[in-house]
């Protein structure tokens, strides 16, 4: 299926050619989600949670990033302001690590990343109890940004290998608005897999976790396209830890900002990697939510680890 506005998919600023560009398939809700993660290395599920649940995740958060200067009146509209007053109220890390702790721990957001809907699905997939890690990802990323091409595994892979990714927008995202993509068919890749598995990035300073190459050198190399969609309020995105996957630039002509939130799940009986669970996880380098991009100044940018 072609995907429209084909000029919009940008990755720093470098565009992604039509040929190269196609839709994610929506999974088969009544057939085997487990086998069909297998095969294709993702889930695209529709209307897993509910709309109203996510629209007050959403609300929730963008009231706290207005607080600290970043969302421009009407809040509900989530155009940013371009400027933030977040370090006038939260100087440094810690401090801003405890900000954005308090907004991901926000109870309308945990009511959906962590609720029944999306848990009952889980289970589905590992036909088990589920457990999730305490520590979650929440991101708003203001018009202009991307998140590099990776893998989730260098940063999580201290506890089981039975572990997945969701991805869940928090609220709509159009497709000219930095939504999710993935490298079609990377969670079959050897050569991949064979640079990145077992590294930790914790312990391993010297490497980088995510991939060099520019997604397009890699899906050229590779033969591969980007596969994407846009989403609504209650669709997520599920995949494995070695599916090459990152963000489109943000290119809203609004300056929209791209609220989403990943979330990790795994059986309850195996083990979880420490860095991420308990009440006060430590993250990356002990630094909790400190070690999140998203902690920063939305205006602000960080070099990826
Ligand atoms: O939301 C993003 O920009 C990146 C998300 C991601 O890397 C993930 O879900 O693992
Ligand atoms: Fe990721």
């Amino acid at each position: 299926m072609p995907l429209l506005n084909l000029d919009k998919f940008t990755i720093k600023d470098e565009v992604i050619p039509a040929e190269k560009l196609a839709s994610m398939l929506e999974a088969h809700q009544s057939k085997d989600l487990s086998a069909q993660l297998r095969d294709n290395g993702y889930l695209l599920l529709r209307s897993v949670y509910n709309p109203s649940d996510v629209r007050a995740a959403r609300d929730e958060i963008l009231k706290r990033l207005a607080e600290v200067g970043e969302v421009a009146e009407p809040i509900s509209d989530a155009i940013s302001t371009g400027t933030s007053e977040r370090r006038l109220h939260y100087p440094n890390t810690k401090e801003l690590g405890a900000f954005w702790k308090s907004v991901s721990e926000g109870s309308a957001l945990r009511r959906v990343i962590n609720g029944p809907e999306i848990t009952g699905v889980m289970e589905e997939i590992f036909g088990e109890k589920v457990t999730h890690f305490s520590f979650a990802w929440l991101r708003a990323m203001q018009a202009g940004k991307a998140s590099p091409v990776h893998i989730d595994h260098p940063y999580m892979n201290r506890g089981t290998k039975n572990l997945l990714t969701c991805w869940c927008p928090i609220g709509p995202v159009g497709l000219d608005e930095g939504t999710l993509y993935i490298l079609e068919n990377s969670h079959t890749w050897s050569d991949i897999r064979a640079q990145f598995e077992g590294l930790d990035v914790d312990r391993d300073k010297t490497r980088l976790g995510h991939i060099e190459d520019t997604p397009l050198a890699l899906a050229e190399r590779k033969s591969s396209r980007f596969l994407t969609t846009s989403f609504n309020p209650g669709d997520c995105l599920i995949f494995g830890m070695f599916m090459v996957h990152g963000s489109f630039d943000n290119n809203s002509p609004l300056g929209r900002i791209r609220l989403s939130c990943d979330t990790r799940f795994q059986p309850i009986n195996q083990p979880m990697d420490p860095r991420f669970s308990g009440k006060n996880p430590l993250a990356h380098s002990g630094l909790g939510y400190g070690c999140l991009t998203a902690s920063l100044p939305m205006n602000e940018t960080r070099a990826p680890r």
